[in-house]
């Protein structure tokens, strides 16, 4: 008698009561659209599987160690272990901040085109490194 019905349903309003298929067919996949969009909103919203989201380029003996291969648009944290002042400012100007006192940090965000960035200190110009973004 169930199964009738919803066969019924099934092949008779499809195209008409989508609705009314997925409130009484729950063994039913008729839901394509909305699993869809389910999947695509809960994808984007919880966007910490494989890409990087969040990087941290930490300053020590007036190095900024290897060079950090991040997302566009990563939020870079910049901490500096060092008496010294420092940053890691883009060579190009893409990013940048002031300089960070020693145990303090700064973010900025990394650019949106994929490329290899230099890494500058506006107190120190023998400081080097790189940031790589890549899509
Ligand atoms: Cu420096």
């Amino acid at each position: 008698m169930r199964t009738h019905r919803i066969r019924l349903a099934a092949a008779g309003l499809l195209a008409l009561a989508p609705l009314l298929l997925a409130g009484c067919g729950s063994d039913d996949p008729p839901a394509d659209t909305g699993s869809d969009t389910g999947s695509d909103t809960s994808s984007s919203a919880s966007d910490g599987g494989g890409e990087t989201t969040e990087a941290t380029i930490t300053i020590s003996d007036f190095a900024y160690g290897d060079p950090l291969t991040v997302a566009p648009g990563t939020e870079v944290t910049v901490v500096n272990e060092d008496p010294a002042a420092h940053n890691a400012n883009d060579a190009d100007g893409a990013f940048e901040e002031p300089l960070i006192s020693q145990g303090e940090s700064a973010t900025f965000t990394a650019p949106e085109e994929p490329g290899t960035y230099d890494l500058i200190c506006t107190a120190h110009e023998q400081m080097s490194g790189q940031l790589i973004v890549e899509g």
